[in-house]
């Protein structure tokens, strides 16, 4: 299927270049004549680019006789945007933005496939076809919020591998946290709520063999700028946004980045010390301990009190019984009176 619509300002390209050299000397002129000579084209080639980024929405004054200068930036998820000042060791290391996919998940699966290098980030304006757990749909709107998929190459078990969502949930709770100053509530396996609204969804797929996993994509769907007329009135549960909690817009590239970053530390504590640390701030972060819960798979349900999760990232439930079911799959929904407390 073709459905992504061109890349946006690959690194090399000249308009990403012009970037680097206005962010290298913010709020100076710069000649097109020496624009021309470092990137060694002519000066109407110049213009034809500056003019493209002018296109993208970047306010950039020509000044006769003197030059070019960059005013203001637009909010646009674009490598150069997201790279700039962006620290990381390995997730990160290469973003490539498109305007328009189907799925970011599809598409950077794709890419794994391929040989894409751990750490290829992929991100998108907004998704045709956002894929959500079984088969659900993800609302990916343009202009608003952050879709991306990252493809990981651990060397752990295929049976380890949900480790990761809970590794990417707890980096994006984090980040709301660093960004917004909001506390953000898990909720297992993949959602993320504040107050009780669905703020962000992760989807996680896996390539592996019996016993080695060859890659991982981790999907992240975050709501940041989207308004409440956005939200299809058939959502399974209450959504919001950033900007809605907030009461202001958030900047995009830069919350991008910020996730990145927080992705990108806790990976390399979890590839240093494993699993632990992860898992305890899972619980420290999570909407459910202690909280009374109904979990829902076909033909069966079973509504009990949560103690934590296991090793194998299972919810750990005590039914009305006492004994603590391991709960691997299912759709779990907060009860609100806690009856079995
Ligand atoms: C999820 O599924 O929550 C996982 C969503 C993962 C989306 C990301 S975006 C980047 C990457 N590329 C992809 O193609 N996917 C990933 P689930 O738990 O099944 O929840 C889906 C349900 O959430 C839907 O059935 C709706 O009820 C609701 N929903 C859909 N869009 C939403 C939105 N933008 N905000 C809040 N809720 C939404």
């Amino acid at each position: 299927m073709k459905q992504q619509k061109a890349t946006l300002c690959p690194e090399k390209e000249p308009t990403s270049q012009i970037l680097a050299l206005f962010r290298g000397r913010p709020g100076m002129t710069i000649s097109g004549a020496e624009l021309g000579q470092l990137l060694n084209m002519s000066r109407t080639a110049v213009w034809k680019h500056v003019h493209a980024l002018k296109e993208l929405g970047y306010q950039i004054q020509a000044e006769p006789s003197r030059g070019y200068r960059l005013l203001a930036t637009p909010d646009l998820l674009i490598p150069q945007e997201i790279s700039a000042g962006l620290a990381v060791h390995r997730i990160g290391r290469q973003i490539i933005c498109y305007r328009e996919v189907d799925s970011t998940n599809r598409l950077a699966y794709t890419l794994a496939e391929d040989g894409a290098p751990e750490g290829t980030t992929v991100v998108a304006d907004t998704q045709t076809h956002g894929k959500g757990r079984l088969g659900r749909t993800w609302v990916s709107p343009p202009g608003v919020n952050l879709y991306c998929s990252i493809v990981l190459r651990p060397s752990i078990q295929p049976t380890a591998a949900s480790q990761l969502t809970f590794l990417s949930v707890v980096a994006l709770a984090r980040t709301i946290e660093r960004v917004a100053g909001l506390t953000s509530r898990i909720k297992w396996p993949n959602d993320l709520l504040i107050a009780d609204r669905k703020i962000a969804g992760l989807l996680n797929e896996l390539s592996a063999e019996t016993d080695r996993v060859n890659f991982l994509i981790l999907g992240i769907g975050v709501n940041l700028n989207m308004l409440p007329e956005q939200f299809p009135p058939d959502l399974r549960q209450p959504a919001t946004s950033l900007a809605i909690e907030c009461g202001k817009p958030v900047h995009r590239a830069s919350f991008a980045r910020a996730l990145l970053e927080e992705l990108d530390g806790l990976y390399g504590t979890y590839l240093a010390k494993g699993y632990e640390p992860i898992r305890a701030e899972w619980l420290r972060r999570s909407a459910m301990g202690g909280r009374t819960v109904t979990v829902t798979n076909p033909g069966y349900e079973l509504t009990g009190v949560v103690r934590g999760i296991d090793e194998y990232g299972a919810l750990l439930v005590q039914g009305g019984n006492g004994h603590i079911e391991q709960v691997l799959a299912g759709d779990v929904k907060l009860v609100e009176n806690n009856p079995l407390v």
